[in-house]
């Protein structure tokens, strides 16, 4: 067994609770060197232990890293986050995403990174994502849905965020069409899903999932301030980023058996919900123009129903601004 293997047998045991060295060294069959070494080497990786009276380790602090320990043991049993592949800096995790499941990856991979040097929003706009502040990730998805409903996974994830949030946000997410989470009207995170067909079935989904964190005021870009906001600016405490990671991927996961299982409807009522948009006056963009009207209701695809002078139409994308007259 390497030093490594220790360290995690040792943090195994660890976070049990606080045990004397000595009945870990017993129950590990490991030497009272191996432990102190082994103790070292969690050091080194960020971790903090103390030592009591009577020879009693306990685990203290863990690593503020989206580390793979962690975040596994933080999502627990079954489910998706596995396989789990962590980077530090990374261009993109929808890119990585998008060539794991091209080269066979299973629904359900996970992959997070500290920093992306090229995070990329929808058309082309490019995402702010600073090492250690963020949630970046992406999910690896094989839905069993036509193209036209894969796209309305977006409005999944948009609503399982804002629910995961709440909590330690303590005050409303809200969900503004078609995938920003904002608080204060301010956007704390943002969704890219990204779906590659073949003929008119989906191969596979990836949902790539940005969500502001731990950024102070003066770390989020100047041109951003008054659009973009962070958990802590919003709440005025910092947040354990592998906590909110698990509590997402938790509350997409059951939300999209729902929603892939065909029953988009619970998903749908909590983004109405969410949206304030129903019955409102909205001016829709998009690439060639706009126009405005009154949105009448959401489609199981994830569009918006409009009603305008020339009659209803159905807006797949584009923004959605709340007129104010
Ligand atoms: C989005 O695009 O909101 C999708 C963001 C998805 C990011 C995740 S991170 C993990 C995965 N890997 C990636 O490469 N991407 C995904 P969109 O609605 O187009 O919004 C982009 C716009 O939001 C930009 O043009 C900026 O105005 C603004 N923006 C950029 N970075 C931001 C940030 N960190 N927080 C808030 N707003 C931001």
């Amino acid at each position: 067994m390497n030093p490594e293997n220790r360290a995690d047998l040792l943090l195994g045991q660890l976070r049990r609770g606080p045990d004397k060295a000595l009945h870990i060294a017993g129950r590990l069959r490991l030497s009272e060197t191996e432990i102190a070494q082994a103790v070292e080497t969690l050091e080194e990786r960020g971790y903090r232990l103390a030592t009591e009276s009577g020879g009693v380790l306990r685990l203290v602090g863990v690593p503020d890293l989206l580390i793979a320990d962690e975040i596994e043991h933080s999502l627990g049993g079954a489910g998706f986050g596995r396989p789990l592949f962590t980077y530090g800096s990374l261009g993109s995790t929808n890119t990585v995403a998008l060539q794991l499941a091209e080269s066979g990856s299973p629904e359900g991979t996970l992959v997070t990174a500290e920093e992306q040097t090229e995070g990329r929003g929808r058309q082309g706009r490019s995402w702010h994502s600073p090492p250690g502040l963020g949630i970046w990730m992406s999910l690896i998805l094989r839905p069993k849905l036509d193209p036209a409903r894969a796209a309305g996974l977006s409005i999944v994830a948009g609503v399982a965020i804002a629910a995961a949030m709440e909590g330690p946000a303590g005050a409303r997410v809200r969900i503004k069409w078609p995938n920003d989470v904002l608080i204060d009207d301010r956007k704390v995170a943002g969704v890219l899903c990204e779906s590659v067909l073949e003929g008119m079935r989906v191969r596979h989904t990836v949902v790539g999932i940005g969500v502001n964190v731990n950024h102070k005021p003066d770390e989020i870009p100047p041109l951003l301030r008054d659009r973009a906001v962070s958990l802590r600016v919003a709440t005025g405490r910092p947040h354990d980023r592998v906590e909110l990671l698990a509590a997402i991927i938790g509350a997409f996961e059951q939300r999209y058996r729902t929603y892939a299982g065909d029953r988009p409807g619970p998903v749908l009522a909590e983004f109405r919900e969410r949206s304030g948009l129903i019955g409102r006056g909205v001016r829709i963009t998009q690439d060639g123009g706009g126009f405005d009207g009154t949105v009448l209701d959401i489609t199981n695809e994830g569009s918006l129903l409009v009603s305008t002078q020339a009659g209803p139409r159905t807006v797949a994308a584009g923004e959605a601004s709340l007129r104010m007259d």
